[in-house]
């Protein structure tokens, strides 16, 4: 027993100790040469590079450590758009090769040696190697060096538990079970190789394409520069110019935008560790309806395995799982289901036998199967990277739709491999030994065979005739290249088997690990948590970092996974994410009980009043996850997204906008009812409840105290909400009020949308939606009603802010006889009908 761990302690320290090959510059160029539309440069150190223009916007930049690259293949990248490698004109001089695209954009490189410089469409020079690309064949590493200003600060990288911005840290990515992690605890679940660059109101954004453990020094070793690697595979990064908005909605063109999701699916879902037998399931459903709290969603954790085997009933807990979802369906709730990646090793489990038969799981490099030991003991892990097993795991859903579960939760894969057999030795809860040892082998998506490699998602596999079968086959298909994106293809392996399963339906997954790509198929939140102030305050960055890097769907587990949070912190967690795209209560196996009701009043009723504003304002987030389908648009957004030159945005950490409109303020410190609220410049604010403004680029103190959220509406903007409803299944009973946050400029004029349609399904992709759109003047609203969809009326205009009853208000010219004036609430309502277009209004 003794020397096992001593094996284990000294192949952890092993992982630990560096390489000492020395790492090479990729020296000069000797020669280049252009084809479609890509440069490519071979150098003296025998590495070659290549630069082309992925969009106009977006340069990318490849080296391999050889003469030639790998095929491309890529599981971060969203092959369902069709792209075109844009024109580029090659000039050369003595000293420099000059790459640029019909906008004038541009890269010089220089020859001797090869460096690079990238120069935006007005010449302004936006990124610069500081020292040559390296790389070194032994150890396998690539790496880039480059400059950086003083000032430069650095967002994104996704789910980091690091300070709001990322300059001066160093950041590694390896997807890690993290539990109990703390502030600075680096990597975590997930890996998003993917960062903002801004300084003095000047922004780019560099992804570094690749999926092995990679590394980024973001001016820790050195202030005037940083550098970036991996241990293996090619340096491919892509350089993103324009505004953070540009940056993202490239990004995303690239890897992809996350998919609407069932409307149920943005309600209230409440969760624990677990609910179990049945009978507790329904108290807590019957604990909503009876509060009358509002909630969409419960969960159903591991608890209901039998003996922890993925996807399997236990029957003494749970004996009728059919009777029991359409009995939560008649109370308006929704049950999602966890599964996990390992497959107890048992040979008279269906699922494992036949896993095993198939080669489903992955191999030791002597053919054996790998065996790790987790929840249900000792167990295998399935390769989501093969296409066969993700297609057969996405069928096993079948069941589990059948017994009416609605949405599934993949957990456990980063995967996860508890550290020893017999223990959990703490001292090794943070080892390299929590995962699959680098070299288990992988299916890799028939990596290296001439097969076609993409599927459209959903449709035929697509025919790969543009790449060219004379490329070299890449030299690994293991888990040092595969672990990072382990658990995203476990969650595709669920979303794509879930939309093949029930065409009609959006699907709702949960993932906890993920790389770049995974809002393609999942939404994610940000691990174990713990119930303290500190957390609920890192939450926020983490949350803001994880949207701009293109994963829109997030939140924390509200109330903290561990530990037991007071009254007061559970209620400022509430708070604080009733604006968050996710919303999750959630609680460990042995903490105490933590639904809203649980802690007394005046908890229960604070709590209750803000689950019922998250509900009050679903017109206008539904109407976000719509706009993020579209366009890659963040839900909820750092300051400096929307202002990129207030640099005063740069170090907001503990406030957000959502959208564009609204702006949230949550108390994050015990015992604090008032706090400082920083206005960016450029826009005035309104408290949604007072209607008092705030003049933007001014910090104002506030009184926030334990009942009150702040939330401030953009002045000028048009904010859509409803009455409370108890789930969204009651939203098509009720009414829309416009609310009009008053004070628009003269001469200035305010657009927004509302999206409906019918929360479900595909008919939105047709004709059955439509869109609302208000113009806003001062003095004027009118309202443009586009598509077939009968969706939610708007029947009441509120202006939010008003001084006095106006004079005079019309609608389509005819006099309102009704207006409700409430001067201390400075508000104004009047009632409209379905179609009315125009309403004016005199002071
Ligand atoms: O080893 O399924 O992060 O949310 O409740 C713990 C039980 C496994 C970890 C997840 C957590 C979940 C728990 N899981």
């Amino acid at each position: 027993m003794l020397r096992k761990y001593l094996l284990l302690i000294c192949l952890v320290f092993a992982s630990f100790i560096q390489s000492k090959a020395e790492i090479q510059s990729v020296g000069n160029v000797v020669s280049f040469e252009k084809k479609a539309n890509v440069v490519t440069l071979q150098t003296s150190s025998g590495a070659s590079v290549q630069v082309s223009f992925f969009d106009l916007e977006t340069v990318r930049v490849r080296m391999s450590k050889s003469a030639t690259f790998e095929r491309e293949f890529s599981y971060a990248f969203d092959y369902s758009v069709e792209r075109k490698t844009p024109t580029v004109k090659v000039l050369q001089t003595n000293a420099e090769i000059i790459i640029s695209n019909y906008k004038n954009a541009k890269v010089v490189v220089n020859k001797n040696p090869l460096m690079i410089q990238i120069f935006d469409e007005n010449n302004y020079r936006v990124n610069s190697d500081s020292s040559p690309m390296a790389f070194d064949r032994d150890s396998g590493e690539v790496r880039a060096v480059k400059s950086r200003h003083n000032l430069e600060t650095f967002y994104g990288f996704g789910e980091k538990a690091l300070p709001f911005s990322r300059d001066g840290q160093y950041i590694t990515n390896w997807n890690t079970d993290a539990y109990g992690y703390v502030l600075g605890t680096d990597p975590l679940y997930q890996s998003i190789p993917f960062f903002y660059s801004l300084f003095e109101g000047k922004s780019y954004g560099i992804f570094l394409h690749n999926t092995y453990r990679t590394f980024f020094d973001m001016g820790k070793s050195s202030p005037d520069r940083y550098s970036f690697g991996s241990n293996g595979g090619e340096l491919d990064y892509f350089v993103f110019l324009g505004s953070p908005k540009n940056i993202l909605e490239n990004y995303a063109n690239l890897t992809g935008k996350m998919p609407l999701p069932p409307l149920w699916s943005i309600g209230n879902q409440q969760c624990r560790f677990s609910y179990f037998p049945e009978s507790r399931v329904r108290e807590i459903a019957e604990g909503f309806r009876s509060r009358k709290i509002p909630a969409d969603a419960i969960y159903i954790d591991i608890d209901y395995m039998d003996g922890f085997r993925v996807f399997i009933w236990d029957k003494a807990k749970f004996p009728n799982p059919k009777k029991l979802n359409e009995d939560l369906a008649k109370m308006g709730f929704k049950s999602i289901l966890i599964l996990n990646p390992a497959v107890k090793v048992d040979e008279k489990f269906d699922i494992y036998r036949t896993a095993k038969e198939n080669g489903y799981f992955v191999k030791r490099r002597d053919g054996s199967t790998f065996e790790g030991n987790v929840w249900a003991g000792k167990s295998s892990f399935l390769d989501f990277t093969n296409p066969k097993v993700r297609d057969w795991f996405g069928g096993l859903y079948r069941q589990n739709l059948d017994d009416g579960i609605s949405g599934f939760w993949n957990d456990m894969n980063e995967p996860s491999v508890f550290p020893v057999w017999e223990t959990n030795i703490p001292a090794l809860a943070n080892s390299a030994a929590k995962t699959l040892p680098v070299e288990v082998e992988h299916n890799g998506d028939n990596f290296g065979l001439e097969k076609p490699l993409v599927r459209k998602i959903y449709g035929n596999p697509r025919n790969d005739k543009q790449r060219s079968p004379n490329r070299p086959k890449p030299v690994e298909a293991n888990h040092a290249r595969f672990h990072n994106v382990y658990g995203m293809q476990m969650a595709r392996a669920t979303f794509e088997g879930l939309r093949k399963l029930e065409p009609d339906k959006r699907p709702f997954v949960l993932s906890r690990a993920g790389f770049s790509g995974i809002q393609r198929f999942a939404a994610v939140w940000t691990g174990d948590n713990s119930a303290t102030w500190d957390h609920l305050r890192l939450s926020i960055p983490m949350l803001l970092n994880m949207s701009v890097s293109g994963i829109p769907f997030i939140g924390s587990d509200i109330g903290g996974y561990s530990g037991n949070p007071t009254p007061e912190l559970y209620t400022r967690w509430i708070q604080s994410h009733v604006f968050m795209p996710l919303f999750r209560p959630h609680s460990e196996k042995d903490a105490a009980n933590k639904e809203p009701w649980e802690f007394g009043e005046p908890f229960t009723s604070i709590n209750r009043t803000a689950i019922e504003m998250r509900y009050q304002f679903l017109p206008y987030l539904y109407t976000l996850f719509h706009e993020q389908e579209k366009t890659g648009s963040p839900i909820v957004r750092p300051l400096w997204f929307e202002y990129p030159n207030d640099r005063r945005t740069y170090l907001t950490d503990d406030e957000y906008l959502v959208g564009k409109d609204i702006l949230v303020a949550p108390v994050m410190r015990e015992g604090e009812r008032k706090r400082n609220v920083y206005f960016p410049v450029g826009d005035d604010w309104r408290d949604w409840q007072t209607g008092d403004i705030y003049k933007g680029g001014n910090t104002f103190l506030i009184d926030a105290p334990l009942e009150k959220l702040l939330v401030f509406g953009r002045v000028g903007s048009v904010i859509p909400t409803q009455p409370v409803v108890q789930h969204t299944g009651e939203m098509q009973d009720v009414e829309i009020t416009l609310n009009v946050i008053v004070g628009i400029a003269a001469g200035k004029v305010e657009v927004a949308k509302i999206w409906q349609d019918r929360g479900e399904g595909y008919g939105y992709k047709l004709n059955d939606w439509r869109e609302i759109s208000t113009t806003h003047k001062a003095g004027s609203l009118s309202i443009n009603r586009i598509g077939d969809y009968k969706g939610q009326k708007i029947k009441f205009i509120e202006a939010i802010g008003v001084g006095g009853k106006p004079s005079e208000m019309r609608i389509d010219g005819k006099l309102v006889e009704n207006i409700n004036f409430d001067e201390k609430l400075k508000r104004i309502r009047i009632e409209i009908n379905e179609y009315d277009k125009e309403i004016t209004l005199r002071r």
